[in-house]
């Protein structure tokens, strides 16, 4: 089981709360906030410790005028190999549970561009709220990783199969218009009114009554993690999975990403 690494004493994020609204901030601009094992520990521990300040909603952002909101996974964690990339246990898989799982709405508030995973992140959230200039990009195809199932529902479920699809094929960016479209993100506003106009939905949701919120909250988790999936559909895609991650063409992406070169990608 990979464990989440004890928080790293180097601040990679921020936290506050005022007037009963909680925001995480991503502070790591020298990995463009890549989702590293740290940075995920102390988002995970930032949640906890604001829904016991009182917290009624939460929002989550990048550093102000934040360029990349956050290029995704951190690469350099990803297993050389042998191991599901993107397993149960997965650092981001646990923290985009605990964005799920949190009785609080999570609004992303998403200022640069989104990649891989933390697209699933911005999904994984009860709202997303990005400023015009804003894209999305699913990597998979590109670094040669097989997306995880939970993920590609969360996918499926906010795009629906065609565009979903599209996203993950073609691995292009996707603008914020286009997301929009695709039921991606709820509001594309200026950027120079995006706090604004987040802290105001923020303000409204918290001033409702908190715990017919919450349970609406917990009733919206629980009915959308209906769809059973039968054991032996789940094993097959856990063999297909096994294929790509140990796969040539999984290790060639993640050394091309290091070389930073093109992925020259054989199909084996
Ligand atoms: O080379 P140094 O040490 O200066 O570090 C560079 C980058 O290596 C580092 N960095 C990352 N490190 C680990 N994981 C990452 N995802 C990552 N992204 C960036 O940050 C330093 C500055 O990056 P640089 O010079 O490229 O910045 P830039 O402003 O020129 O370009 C920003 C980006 C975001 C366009 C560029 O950094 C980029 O394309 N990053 C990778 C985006 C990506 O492919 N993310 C997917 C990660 S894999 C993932 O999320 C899932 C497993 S999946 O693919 O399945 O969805």
């Amino acid at each position: 089981m990979s464990e989440i690494q004890p928080a790293d004493p180097v601040r990679l994020i921020e936290s506050g709360c005022q007037d009963r609204i909680g925001v995480i901030t991503l502070n790591c601009p020298a990995r463009r906030n890549c989702l590293s094992s740290a940075l995920i520990a102390q988002t995970i521990q930032a949640i906890s410790e604001l829904e016991k300040q009182g917290a009624l909603v939460l929002i989550l952002r990048a550093h102000e005028g934040a360029q990349v909101f956050s290029a995704g996974h951190d690469v350099r964690e990803l297993p050389q190999g042998g191991r599901d990339p993107l397993g149960y246990e997965d650092p981001l898989e646990q923290l985009i549970r605990a964005v799920q799982d949190s009785r609080l709405p999570v609004l992303a508030m998403v200022e640069g561009t989104v990649w891989g995973g933390a697209c699933d992140l911005c999904m994984s959230c009860d709202m997303v709220i990005c400023a015009e200039d804003s894209t999305f990009t699913m990597t998979p195809a590109r670094l040669g990783v097989p997306y995880n199932p939970s993920g590609l529902v969360r996918f499926l479920k906010n795009l629906g199969p065609h565009h979903a699809k599209e996203l993950f094929f073609v691995a292009r960016p996707f603008s914020a218009e286009r997301a929009r479209a695709l039921r991606m993100v709820n509001h594309v506003v200026p950027r120079e009114q995006l706090v604004e106009f987040t802290l105001d939905l923020a303000r409204t949701i918290a001033a409702n009554a908190p715990m017919a919120v919450q349970v609406l909250k917990m009733q919206f988790r629980a009915l959308l993690k209906g769809q059973m999936l039968s054991a032996e559909t789940f094993e097959r895609i856990q063999e297909m999975r096994r294929e790509v991650y140990e796969s040539r063409d999984y290790l060639e992406g993640l050394a091309a990403f290091r070389e930073k070169r093109p992925a020259v990608f054989l199909g084996e």
